[in-house]
């Protein structure tokens, strides 16, 4: 049997006129997760990304900022370099087009077209728009020499010059029968029918170079011209797949299984073009070519480069994990898993950090928080921290979770990243929800140790599927997860071809203190500062942060007086209810001694009311009395906080109830 074709996948390659941004970083993510997919999956995975660097707009950018261009390309280029790794995103390779082997491609292809009589010596009389890097022809530009794309509106170059062309026309007929015979090719489909509209409407001849003022890849015999960027551009994708130099490695990439970009730039250049280009010179053209929408404003404006609205993502990465005090490697997992969830795919979303932090709290530290942390803080305190033995596989669960793994599985087939991810917290909602109903708590009560053992199971070895599913998009957190249900980084690598079935877990295998993955973020100390969200986050100078946390107040000694004041006293929960009017609170009984004290704890998220019930807890007695929706508290318990959970404090052995804490 011949080896599978090695699963290529390339992002655009983007301009260095400009710093990369959450734009640019959600199209090279999506390659790097459907890389990490199609590798679990076991297949042989090539993901290219890279930087086009001969457009007019990115010598202009350089003359704007006063240094050489090569010098300018250089520090760009290493520039997008370096975010992808700070993201965790690993291509395969990055081709830059001021690197000789894709000089040497484009040269050679238009060599070949100019031989084949599909490149031929013209007049052109039109317009050129520098921004867009796009011709137009009086037909498509109005009184107003402006540029017809609404985005850009900037003012148009009047060109008149001798050029070459590329004879596009000729393809109309071979574009659209390829269109139909191949429903997968263009993606989604409401874009692929604007596609076919477009060639429906009649392709006239492209011109494909531009006078040579010193930035481009020059003509072949002819350095007075260069060739035009967007037709230099695209050939990147065969010229690091080794064309026309490495044939090996050609036939091993291509034709490229998916081209993926946002949608601007897929029905004149990626689906029309490209394809075209591929057809003169009788080579495949790629499997699917699939555009993502836009980050937009709440006008629903595209953000980017231009608007300068989008914060680089290093930047907010970084942001992400010391206003909520995760570690560097958990906040850029943060932020891959809240771009690809925010973005409605394959529609526009409006990017609002607000947003981005709320989805932080409520997914992250509370739903995939919740589930982990009491499926291994249950299993460490009801089955000694090891994996227990189920009675039997409850049809319910194991549905949920085939259930899950095949919406993930067809929602990244079909580029719906934020479905994938929807797929994977309906188990996680279903297995809290699952944790609530079962209660195992109670059950260990009532001396039910088979049923705790078998609901434990069923919340460890479900945790293990939706850790395993996350794997490519938050591959570190993933693994935190997976560790948790006792499957460190010293197991077998890990595959979705074996590991998404149910039973995975090894029955007495020893799990690892819990230790929580995602802190809460404290959404009131964070605040968006207006005016920081009005400034312009992609420029050279360095961002300032755009996200403003309230400084924590500078500790002061107080005296031994000032200690005595609070009276700190054990007491006894006799009984304990949530609170009816608010999610965060419980409601708790408290003996102090002969007293008897309503206390309200905001502890809902950790303890459920019935395994409080008989604790020893330690309360502030002397503190006033205060009114919280609607009752009463008279008293606050003490509670460590670890990263924003928190943790009850009790004496170490049981003591008189009322006991004086000192
Ligand atoms: O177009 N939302 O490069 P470019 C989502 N060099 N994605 C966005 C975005 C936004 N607001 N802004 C940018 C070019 N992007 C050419 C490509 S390919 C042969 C040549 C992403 O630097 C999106 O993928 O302008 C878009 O297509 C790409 O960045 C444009 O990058």
């Amino acid at each position: 049997m011949s080896e599978p074709k090695t699963y290529y996948i390339t992002t655009p390659i983007y301009y260095v006129n400009g710093k990369p941004h959450i734009g640019s970083a959600l199209s090279t993510l999506c390659c790097d997760v459907l890389a990490r997919y199609h590798g679990l999956l076991g297949r042989k995975t090539w993901f290219l990304t890279g930087t086009d660097e001969q457009a007019t707009k990115v010598h202009e950018a350089a003359v704007a900022a006063g240094i050489p261009v090569e010098e300018f390309v250089d520090g760009l280029a290493a520039e997008f370099k370096q975010t992808w790794t700070s993201l965790d995103i690993h291509p395969d390779d990055f081709i830059r087009t001021t690197e000789p082997r894709h000089t040497l491609a484009v040269q050679e292809f238009f060599r070949r077209l100019q031989a084949t009589g599909d490149v031929y010596k013209g007049l052109y009389e039109g317009w050129y728009c520098v921004s867009d890097e796009t011709f137009f022809r009086d037909s498509d530009v109005g009184e107003n020499p402006k540029c017809p794309n609404a985005e850009c509106g900037k003012p148009l170059q009047r060109v008149q010059e001798e050029n070459y062309f590329f004879r596009l026309s000729a393809y109309s007929d071979r574009l659209l029968a390829h269109i139909e015979a191949n429903p997968g090719f263009l993606q989604p489909e409401f874009r692929r029918n604007e596609v076919i509209s477009f060639i429906k409407q009649g392709l006239r001849d492209m011109s494909i170079t531009r006078a040579n003022t010193g930035w481009g890849i020059p003509v072949p015999d002819d350095p007075t011209r260069v060739i035009y960027v967007w037709f230099d551009a695209l050939i990147n994708y065969i010229a690091a797949a080794g064309w026309p130099n490495d044939p090996d490695q050609f036939a091993e990439l291509w034709p490229a299984d998916v081209h993926l970009m946002g949608k601007e730039i897929f029905v004149r250049f990626h689906a029309t073009l490209w394809p075209a280009m591929l057809m003169a010179l009788g080579l495949a053209v790629p499997t699917t070519v699939y555009s993502h929408g836009w980050w937009v404003d709440a006008e629903g404006k595209k953000e980017g480069k231009r608007t300068g609205g989008l914060p680089h993502p290093t930047e907010f990465a970084a942001e992400i994990a010391r206003v909520s005090g995760c570690n560097q490697a958990i906040g850029v997992d943060a932020l891959r898993y809240l771009l690809l969830r925010e973005m409605v795919f394959p529609g526009d979303s409006e990017f609002d950090t607000d947003s981005f932090l709320r989805r932080y709290n409520s997914d992250l530290a509370n739903d995939l928080g919740n589930l982990c942390n009491r499926s291994a803080n249950m299993a460490a305190r009801y089955c000694d921290s090891r994996v227990p033995q189920p009675v039997e596989a409850d049809p319910i669960v194991t549905a949920m979770c085939a259930d899950s793994v095949t919406a993930f599985h067809d929602a990244i087939r079909e580029f719906r990243f934020n479905a994938a991810l929807e797929a994977v917290w309906r188990l996680i909602g279903s297995m809290n929800r699952y944790i609530e109903e079962k209660a195992p708590w109670k059950l260990a009560k009532q001396g039910e140790t088979r049923a705790v053992d078998d609901a434990i199971y069923h919340c460890l070895e479900a945790t293990r599927i939706a850790g395993t599913l996350l794997l490519p998009v938050m591959p570190t957190a993933a693994r935190c997860v997976l560790a948790q249900v006792g499957l460190g980084d010293e197991g077998a690598a890990p595959s979705f071809v074996t590991d998404l079935n149910w039973g995975g877990l090894e029955v007495g295998s020893v799990l690892p203190p819990p230790e929580p993955v995602f802190p809460r973020i404290d959404l009131a100390a964070v605040q968006t500062a207006p005016a920081q969200k009005e400034k312009k986050l992609v420029t050279d100078e360095p961002a300032e942060s755009s996200i403003q946390v309230q400084e924590p107040e500078r500790p002061e000694y107080i005296g031994i007086e000032d200690f005595l004041k609070v009276q700190l006293r054990v007491g006894n929960v006799t009984a304990a209810e949530k609170h009816p009017n608010a999610d965060k609170l419980l409601k708790l009984t408290v003996e102090l001694g002969d007293e008897t004290r309503t206390v309200l704890a905001g502890i809902a998220e950790m303890y459920q009311p019935d395994e409080l019930v008989g604790r020893q807890v330690v309360v502030v007695a002397n503190l006033a009395p205060r009114k919280m929706r609607g009752i009463e508290s008279q008293g606050m318990l003490l509670a460590a906080d670890v990263e924003g959970q928190a943790i009850l404090l009790r004496p170490e052995t049981q003591v008189p109830s009322g006991a004086r804490v000192r």
